[in-house]
């Protein structure tokens, strides 16, 4: 699916986010300490290699909500963007702090001027948030920036099966009407 929110392309698609080649930047879904683990964090850090957490150490831990940028090393994006979801059930209010994943990624993509962005679907897995709670979020945020003056152009959204492309469909197309 694709469809404008004010002047931003918004895409939602199925795909591996570690096979966005065209976009500027990617979303990681991280622990705290920056981490390879498992999930998209164990996808990005394998695809990206060893360099991507030598750089991801001075930075760690992070806090619940807060976004922090490296390059991309073997990925061919040239940004990657880390972002600590929250436990569903444990860091609350979760809508909000999922929410601010969002708002701080796309801030800290705006201060290194990037174009195009993917996310994942943030706490959807491990940190087991609701999907069509965590979709909801999502939608909200893109409203949010709809009317806002900003250097992102592109968002993707980037689905891991065909389950969660219907729930994001269900929820975020109905903005797009
Ligand atoms: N591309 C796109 N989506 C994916 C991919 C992929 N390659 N792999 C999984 N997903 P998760 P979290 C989906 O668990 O819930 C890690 O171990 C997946 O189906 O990666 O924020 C970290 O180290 C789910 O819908 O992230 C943390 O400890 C969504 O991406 C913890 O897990 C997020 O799943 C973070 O948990």
């Amino acid at each position: 699916m694709k469809y404008y929110v004010g002047k931003i392309l918004v895409e939602v698609i199925i795909g591996d986010i570690t096979k966005q080649e065209d976009l500027e930047a990617v979303v990681n879904a991280a622990n705290k300490d920056l981490k390879p683990g498992g999930g998209v964090a164990g996808a990005i850090h394998n695809a990206a290699g060893p360099e991507l957490y030598e750089a991801c150490k001075p930075q760690a831990p992070i806090r619940v909500g807060e976004a922090i940028i490296t390059l991309g090393y073997q990925l061919s994006n040239p940004y990657i963007i880390h972002t600590l979801g929250p436990v569903y059930g444990k860091d609350q209010p979760e809508d909000d702090c999922l929410a601010e994943c969002y708002y701080n990624s796309l801030e800290v993509a705006k201060q290194h001027d990037v174009k195009s962005i993917g996310f994942p679907a943030i706490s959807t897995g491990i940190f087991r948030f609701p999907k069509e709670e965590a979709a909801k979020v999502v939608a909200k945020v893109l409203n949010d920036y709809a009317n806002k003056k900003d250097t992102i152009e592109h968002i993707r959204f980037v689905l891991h099966s065909e389950e969660d492309y219907k729930i994001y469909l269900s929820v975020i197309g109905d903005i797009s009407n």
